[in-house]
C-alpha cells in the first residue's frame, strides 16, 4: 500500500515515520508513505498557501491552487488513488472504515488547517472526509497520523506474529479486558488468581467477562451492537436492572 500525505508542514512526520513498528514495515516495503510539501506547488510569488477568507472572519484559508497542483501530481489517474481530506466536519474515522481503506492501494491525505480549505479544492478533488473525534486541532496532520497508524497496522504483514491485529477492542466490538505481567504482586495488588492456574477455558471465559464488565461500565453504548451470546445479553440486562454491576471495572 501507498500513502501520500499532502501537507505544509510535511517536518511533522519525521519522527512519527522512525517509530518502530510503521519503520519497520516502510523498511520492509510493506508500505510506502510518501509526505509532500504543497508550498512547492504554490505559484503565488512567495510561495504563499493560505489566504484572508471572502467574507471576513478571523483565520487564514487554505488556497486551493496549491492542492489542486499537488493532487494532480501525485495521483494523476481518475480513481487511481482515495483522496481523503482530514477534517472534523467528516465522517468518523472507525476501525470498520479503517479495514475497507486497509484494501486500498493508494491513499492521499491532504492535511488542512481547522479554519478550512478553500471548498472548490475539496469539490474538486477530495473522495471522502473522515474526522478522528469531535475536537479540533490546528491542523489536520495529527489526525492523518492516526490514520495511517490505524490503516498501517491492518497491512498484512506490518504487525509482527508478536502484535496480531485480530484479537483486540472492536474486533469484538467490546472493550480489552484487563492484562496483568510479572510481579505477581504489587504493593499488596495480587494477579487475579485465574490466569495463574494455566486453565485457558478459564482464562478465556473471565477474559470475556472482563471485557463485558468494562463495556458496560465505560462504553455502554457499544454494546447495542456488539454481538454477544443470548447468556452474554441476559447478564447484561441483569446488571442494567440492577442499576449496576457487582463487583470491580470502574467507570472513570
Ligand atoms: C481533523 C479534527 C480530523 C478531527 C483538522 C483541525 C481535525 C482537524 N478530525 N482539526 N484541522
Amino acid at each position: 500500500m501507498k500513502i501520500t500525505i499532502l501537507t505544509i508542514f510535511p517536518h511533522m512526520f519525521d519522527s512519527f515515520l522512525d517509530g518502530s513498528i510503521l519503520a519497520r514495515a516502510l523498511n520492509q516495503g510493506l508500505l510506502t508513505v510518501d509526505v509532500v510539501d504543497l508550498r512547492p506547488f504554490s505559484q503565488r510569488k512567495h510561495k504563499n498557501t493560505d489566504d484572508d477568507p471572502f467574507g471576513g472572519g478571523a483565520g487564514m484559508v487554505m488556497l486551493a491552487q496549491p492542492i489542486v497542483s499537488a493532487m494532480a501530481a501525485v495521483a494523476p489517474a481518475p480513481g487511481e488513488a482515495r483522496r481523503i481530506y482530514l477534517s472534523p466536519r467528516g465522517q468518523p474515522l472507525t476501525q470498520r472504515k479503517a479495514e475497507t481503506l486497509a484494501r486500498a492501494a493508494h491513499l492521499v491525505l491532504l492535511c488542512g488547517r481547522y479554519e478550512g480549505v478553500d471548498q472548490r479544492a475539496v469539490d474538486l478533488c477530495i473522495d471522502e472526509e473522515l474526522s478522528i473525534g469531535d475536537y479540533v486541532l490546528t491542523g489536520g496532520e495529527p489526525a492523518a497520523m492516526v490514520l495511517v497508524d490505524c490503516v498501517a497496522r491492518l497491512v498484512p504483514g506490518v504487525l509482527g506474529c508478536a502484535e496480531s491485529a485480530a484479537e483486540e477492542s472492536f474486533a469484538s466490538g467490546l472493550l480489552e479486558y484487563p492484562q496483568y505481567t510479572r510481579p505477581r504482586s504489587l504493593n499488596g495488588m495480587d494477579v487475579p488468581e485465574v490466569l495463574l492456574g494455566g486453565n485457558h477455558a478459564q482464562i478465556l471465559k473471565w477474559r470475556r467477562e472482563q471485557s463485558l464488565r468494562v463495556t458496560f461500565a465505560r462504553r455502554p453504548d457499544l454494546l447495542e451492537t456488539a454481538p454477544l451470546t443470548p447468556l452474554e445479553r441476559a447478564l447484561v440486562e441483569r446488571w442494567r436492572e440492577d442499576g449496576g454491576m457487582p463487583g470491580p471495572a470502574r467507570p472513570l
